[in-house]
């Protein structure tokens, strides 16, 4: 996909407006946070005034990333500075995942959506949604190329991890040439990749350990082992003293099977909701199809919803529609 008219689009925004705020989707991933603090970067770097908010913390483990100081937890109600010239969204695939803000009252002009999901809404007054690309970050580098906009080593480091995490470290189906070329640019910037890596892969907190202790025992298989699911409940995260940011990645461990071709995790989150997580191995297995029919979206191999209903029936619900791909 060709970006160079939506950088031209991008740029005049950018110099029309002055005050900008960033926002990304709910438990943000490495993608999530690397994009909207590159973007907070590029903007403060352009001389407009940009904050960041996100319905949950920074994660931990993503506090060394350079523009965390603009990260901001959304206020619990509208203040008198919830006014923006532009909201750009970013790694986020409808306006719902933004959480609450969305409901503020808001004087912004113009929307601006950068993305890399299939499944999203297009809510924006300038899209830019390459499903091409295996990560949000990955778009904006190319945009920042074609629009002209510096990415300074600081920058870099967030565009590094935004793309090294949504490509599982450069390995899933999504990565291609140019994953691995914008990579090289990046890290020609003097990044120093062994020590990223460790952060962000190597260094998980003893509580996650915990957590997923409990995770892989509850395991369940369907479908001749084809189908591996897992729950997380409340009182794990209490027992174990693990934060909700630590079941990011859980569902690899039950999906890394040899016989398995789609994963779920279950989770009951705080809202009395269910939290489905979902993984494939193979297209055919389309995931984000059945996201779908839960209110939520992703891609054909990752995907995720959230929706109310009893654990049982939500497990039933879900697996029963899973199974189905592997009748024939
Ligand atoms: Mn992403």
């Amino acid at each position: 996909m060709d970006l160079s008219q939506h950088a031209a689009r991008f740029k005049e925004a950018i110099s029309q407006y002055r005050t900008f705020l960033v926002m990304s989707h709910q438990r943000p991933d490495g993608d999530a946070v690397g994009s909207s603090l590159v973007m907070a970067l590029a903007l403060k770097q352009l001389g407009k005034a940009v904050e960041v908010w996100n319905e949950d913390p920074l994660p931990k483990k993503f506090d060394f990333l350079p523009g965390g100081e603009f990260w901001r937890v959304t206020p619990a109600s509208p203040g008198k500075d919830s006014h923006f010239d532009v909201i750009v969204s970013v790694d986020n695939a409808n306006k719902k995942r933004l959480g609450r803000a969305v409901d503020f009252p808001t004087c912004a002009k113009m929307w601006i959506n950068i993305d890399h999901h299939p499944s999203n809404e297009r809510f924006g007054d300038l899209n830019i949604v390459d499903s091409d690309s295996p990560a949000t970050g990955e778009v904006i580098y190319r945009l920042f190329r074609d629009a002209g906009i510096k990415v300074t080593r600081e920058m870099a480091v967030s565009l590094f991890v935004a793309i090294s995490t949504d490509t599982g470290s450069f390995s899933y189906p999504a990565t291609t040439a140019q994953s691995f070329s914008i990579a090289a640019d990046l890290v020609a910037q003097g990044l120093k990749v062994g020590e990223i890596s460790k952060i962000i892969y190597e260094s998980h907190p003893l509580g996650r350990f915990r957590l997923m202790q409990r995770f892989l025992s509850k395991t369940g298989f369907r479908a001749d082992n084809r189908i591996s699911y897992s729950w997380i409940r409340p009182e794990d995260y209490r027992e174990t003293q693990a934060q909700p940011e630590d079941s990011e990645g859980l569902i690899d461990m039950i999906r890394a099977i040899d016989t398995v071709v789609a994963a779920v995790m279950f989770e009951q989150v705080e809202d009395g909701k269910i939290r489905i997580s979902l993984r494939s191995k193979d297209p055919h297995v389309d995931v984000n199809r059945i996201a779908q029919k839960f209110g939520g979206g992703g891609h054909s191999l990752a995907a995720g919803a959230r929706t109310s209903g009893t654990a049982e029936e939500i497990q039933e619900k879900v697996l029963s529609e899973l199974e189905k791909c592997f009748e024939h």
